[in-house]
């Protein structure tokens, strides 16, 4: 007789356990080994299961077992690392995501930004940038990022977690949705997710150590829930993006700002960085097209063309890793 399912919430992966919410309850599951594949298996996935997965536990096993996953409506994922080509599933099943940004301590970086921006154009996921630490900014540099992501369609929220400007925003931003928060290290997620729920008390960075040493505080993902139907997943920060299973066709149409350009470029399938007639890139020279994102959109079709060279990148995993 087969056992009756539970269906339950991943709030979070470890090794070899899941962190399941299960109606009132979290249990710990262990994957059924049929999950990973079998021998010959060529699975392209490196994790079965990820946070924001609905799956189906047997709770009658010790420990539970989690038995399968449930399709998901969308996903977030990237290349696992540069030895490791699979997919691995960063958050299943979200509403939107949020680049959490700051302009100093840590520094705004575009590379980065511009990765995560593609994956979620790929992903079909919402997103939008949080920039936070507003208190350390200047007026027009906050104006010069609006500028360059308004063009690609990407709205700027700017917050300060310790005086609190902006978080009303945020609060109304996430109401009633399951919320990426995605970041460098120390871009203040944990802070910001404080402020909107204090009880949550997630474990803050010293700025001094990590950001210089590349030390973390939050090392997994994890799925809260902040009021009923108001879920945020907090990510550790992850050095280099590589997306998965896109080619340098489909890398174009992830850059939204290129396709008010581009029919009128000399081929259909200009790539926009060594073609004779290029619409695109005549926008970059003209201040049409922001050089921060050409750049990022440059190095990434690189990095496709050549996925094994040593690009120099330093690599891999969450910060953590
Ligand atoms: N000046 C300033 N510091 C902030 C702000 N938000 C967070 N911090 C500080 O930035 C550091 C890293 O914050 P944390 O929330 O751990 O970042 P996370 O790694 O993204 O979760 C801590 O020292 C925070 O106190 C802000 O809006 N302004
Ligand atoms: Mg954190
Ligand atoms: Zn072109």
């Amino acid at each position: 007789m087969t056992p009756p399912l539970e269906r339950g919430l991943v709030l979070r992966t470890d090794a070899k356990v899941c962190h399941v919410e299960v109606g009132e309850r979290v249990v710990q599951a262990a994957p059924r080994g049929i999950l990973y594949g079998q021998d010959g298996d060529k699975r392209q996935q490196k994790n079965p299961v990820a946070v924001g997965d609905e799956v189906e536990v047997d709770l009658s096993s010790n420990p539970a077992s989690l038995e399968s996953v449930l399709p998901r409506r969308n996903w977030l994922s990237r290349t696992a690392s540069s030895h490791d080509p699979r997919e691995q599933v960063l958050a299943a099943n979200v509403d939107q995501l949020l680049v959490v940004a700051s302009l100093g301590k840590p520094g705004f970086s575009s590379n980065r930004t511009d990765r995560i921006l593609a994956a979620c154009v790929w992903g079909r996921i919402p997103a939008r940038i949080l920039l936070n630490k507003i208190d350390l900014a200047e007026e027009d540099e906050i104006e010069a990022l609006v500028d360059t992501y308004s063009l690609a369609k990407v709205p700027i929220l700017p917050t300060c977690a310790l005086d609190g400007r902006g978080l009303e925003e945020l609060r109304e931003l996430i109401r009633g949705k399951t919320t990426v928060f995605y970041g460098a290290s120390g871009a203040g997620k944990s802070s910001l997710l404080n402020s909107l729920q204090p009880d949550l008390k997630l474990k803050v960075g010293k700025i001094s150590k990590f950001w210089d040493a590349g030390r973390h505080t939050t090392s997994y993902s994890q799925l809260m829930t902040l009021e009923p139907g108001t879920r945020v997943i907090d990510t550790p920060g992850i050095r280099t993006f590589r997306l998965h299973g896109v080619d340098a066709q489909h890398l174009r149409g992830l850059f939204p700002e290129f396709a008010l350009f581009q029919s009128k470029c000399g081929y259909m399938s200009c790539t926009h960085d060594h073609e004779p007639v290029c619409a695109v890139f005549d926008a970059v020279e003209d201040g049409e097209i922001a050089a921060s994102r050409y750049a990022s959109y440059v190095e990434m079709l690189d990095e496709m063309r050549e996925p094994n060279a040593d690009d120099g990148v330093e690599d891999v995993g969450p910060e953590s890793e």
